[in-house]
């Protein structure tokens, strides 16, 4: 099957794409098509790397207002509601709004999910149900699973055992959420506890971090040093870190040192934490997003995640990576020509850092022949334009087609 006319990631000139039993077999430009080869024209179209989900809570999606809305938008609020919804959870119901949202995500062109899969639960039913339904999605996505405490470790009945359970059950990373546990001291013994248990099974480590505006929050530093010190560095990511929207320039000053030494990748949620954060606020109202344009500018790596879709603590989403993306841009006040051009890179190669997904994640022959096709000629188009992606195709099959719509402005 040869692709013709893809513009790759933002390049002037147009290139073509070979692919063959389900992988990059050439990418070049003017490759002639064999006798009987397939061909298709994508016109010039922006050609990326399968969008990437680094952050979402997949066993809670789709069930806002079930049975309560959060009406104050808080997130602890968001805890209560999806505490009552937990107690009304079954497999099927679990599997069935999973099977809907990789369905959404797969039309906008999303290929690698990262979930947090809340174990506070003594019969572990959403994490069994998603463990199951991955399998099914295969053809669709990559879905990586998180043992997320939500309820906390030290702080829920067993949580050590459900972790523990967790992990024997084959989950891809450990979690954590130390601001939420009873006590600072709590927070730290959850985050030496989650981090042993990662180095023990020689897991990927995503941690609930901060997500408060208390500058006294200082979950990240405990986290970053048990990364640098059990060597587990680049497989931890640091999720949220709200709380360092607020800390003082001086201790970000001197926690700077440690992030760049320790090698974790943060992932920011900007349509969840300017939603979710701030509530404590009059005015001045803080945003509540971490700071990504100084953290990025230190050569720290960092995502963007959409949290949720249509669920206790966030009501909007659609599956596609697009709002993120928008809104974090507009919030850490990155809207500078290259800043917008790249920014597709926090929910494509950034975020595969985050996945540890390593060297087969890329558009370079050998690799899998998985990109997407957007109806735009560069990102800056497509990110202003909302452009939707057209065709996603997926180690060599397509996945998803989308027709743009026609518009006639009369007179
Ligand atoms: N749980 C949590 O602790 N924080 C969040 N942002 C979500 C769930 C969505
Ligand atoms: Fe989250």
């Amino acid at each position: 099957m040869l692709y013709r006319n893809a513009r790759i990631e933002n390049a002037k000139e147009s290139c073509d794409i070979r692919v063959e039993n389900g992988l990059f077999k050439e990418i070049a430009p003017g490759i002639e098509p064999r006798e009987g080869e397939k061909t298709e024209d994508l016109g010039g179209r922006l050609v990326l790397p399968p969008f990437i989900e680094p952050h979402i809570h997949l066993d809670a999606t789709l069930t806002a207002g079930d049975p309560v809305w959060n009406m104050s938008g808080t997130l602890f609020e968001g805890i209560e509601c999806w505490a009552k919804r937990k107690d009304k959870l079954n497999a099927e119901d679990v599997k069935d709004r999973v099977r809907r949202a990789v369905r959404l995500y797969a039309g906008n062109g999303v290929q690698f999910i990262r979930t947090h899969v809340d174990v506070t639960d003594p019969s572990l039913t959403a994490l069994k149900a998603i463990l199951e339904v991955r399998e099914e999605l295969r053809s669709l996505a990559d879905i990586q699973v998180v043992a997320f405490p939500q309820e906390g470790i030290l702080s829920f009945p067993n949580g050590k055992g459900l972790m523990e359970e967790a992990v024997r059950m084959g989950v891809d990373a450990v979690g954590a959420i130390p601001h939420f546990e009873f006590t600072r001291e709590y927070g730290v013994e959850s985050l030496n506890f989650a981090c042993e248990l990662a180095a023990k099974n020689d897991l990927l480590m995503d941690v609930h971090c901060d997500e408060t505006d208390d500058d006294q929050s200082r979950g990240l530093e405990t986290l970053a040093t048990r990364a640098l010190e059990y060597g587990l560095k680049d497989k931890v990511t640091a999720s949220h870190t709200c709380a360092m929207h607020s800390y003082s320039n001086a201790y970000v000053l001197k926690l700077m040192r440690l992030l760049k030494m320790s090698e974790i990748n943060f992932v920011a949620n900007p349509l969840v934490n300017t939603h979710l954060e701030g509530r404590a606020d009059t005015y001045p109202k803080r945003r509540g997003v971490t700071r990504v344009k100084e953290l990025a500018a230190a050569g720290i790596n960092v995502a963007f995640g959409n949290d949720d879709l249509f669920d206790p603590w966030y009501p909007m989403g659609c599956g596609s990576m697009r709002d993120a993306v928008y809104l974090g841009l507009h919030v850490v006040q990155m809207m500078g020509y290259g800043d917008i051009m790249n920014s597709y890179r926090f929910v494509t190669e950034n975020a595969a850092k985050v996945l540890h997904l390593g060297d087969r994640y890329g558009l370079r022959s050998g690799n899998p022949a998985s990109f997407v096709v957007m109806e735009a000629g560069d990102y800056f188009e497509a990110l202003s334009h909302n452009a939707p992606v057209v065709l996603s195709v997926r180690n060599g099959e397509v996945i998803s087609r989308t027709k743009p719509a026609e518009r006639q402005v009369i007179g």
